[in-house]
C-alpha cells in the first residue's frame, strides 16, 4: 500500500527517490522552488535540462538529481492561473498525473511534490492541493503497489495545515 504524507519544509532536503520541480516550459530554471532546486543540485542539472527541449504545460520530464539527496528530479509544468476558465484544473491534474507516471516508469518508489502552480503561477492553494490529492488517489487506485511513499511538501505552516485538513478527506487513514 502507498503511504501518503504531508510535511512542512524545504523540498531540496527531502530524502526520496525523486523530488518534483514546479518548472516552467523552458525547463531552464527560475525563482521559487525551481531556483532552490537548481541551486542545491548545481550546474549539471541546468546542463541536462538544456538537452530536453522544454516541456509543455501539464507535462513532465525527468533528470538526475546531481547534488540533491534525491536521485531524480521530475520537472513538471503547471498552469498559470488565469481565473479558472482556461483549463487550469485539467492542466494541473495532468502535471501531477504525468509526474507519477514518469516516476513509476523509472522504478521510483518514493516521490515528494511541492504545491505546483501555487506560488508565482497564483493557483488558489486549497483547489490546487485538492487536485494534487485527488489525482494521486486516482493514480494509486489504478496502480496499486507501484509506489511506496508520496509526500506533499508545504513551504509555510498555513499551507501545511491546509494540506493536512484536505488529506484527511482523500486519505482518511494516512495523514
Ligand atoms: N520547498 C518546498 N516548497 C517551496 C520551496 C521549497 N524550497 N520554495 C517555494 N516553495 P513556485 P509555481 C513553494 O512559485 O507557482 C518559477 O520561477 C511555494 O511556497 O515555486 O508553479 C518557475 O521557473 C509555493 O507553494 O512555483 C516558473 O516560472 C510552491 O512551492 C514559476 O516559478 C510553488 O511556487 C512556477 O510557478
Amino acid at each position: 500500500m502507498t503511504k501518503i504524507e504531508c510535511a512542512l519544509g524545504d523540498i531540496t532536503t527531502v530524502r526520496v527517490d525523486a523530488i518534483v520541480n514546479a518548472a516552467n516550459t523552458t525547463l531552464l530554471g527560475g525563482f521559487g522552488v525551481d531556483g532552490a532546486i537548481h541551486g542545491a543540485a548545481g550546474p549539471q542539472l541546468l546542463a541536462e535540462c538544456r538537452t530536453l527541449g522544454g516541456c509543455e504545460t501539464g507535462n513532465a520530464k525527468i533528470t538526475r538529481g546531481y547534488g540533491l539527496p534525491a536521485k531524480f528530479v521530475i520537472h513538471a509544468v503547471g498552469p498559470v492561473w488565469r481565473g479558472g476558465k482556461h483549463g487550469e484544473d485539467r492542466l494541473l491534474a495532468d502535471a501531477y498525473g504525468n509526474s507519477l507516471r514518469l516516476a513509476v516508469e523509472h522504478g521510483i518508489q518514493s516521490i515528494a511534490f511541492p504545491a505546483i502552480s501555487t506560488g508565482a503561477y497564483r493557483f488558489p492553494f486549497d483547489s490546487a492541493a485538492s487536485i494534487a490529492l485527488s489525482t494521486t488517489k486516482d493514480f494509486i487506485e489504478r496502480n496499486p503497489a507501484a509506489l511506496e511513499r508520496v509526500i506533499f511538501i508545504s513551504f509555510s505552516d498555513r499551507d501545511h495545515q491546509a494540506y493536512l485538513r484536505l488529506c484527511k478527506q482523500y486519505f482518511p487513514s494516512s495523514c
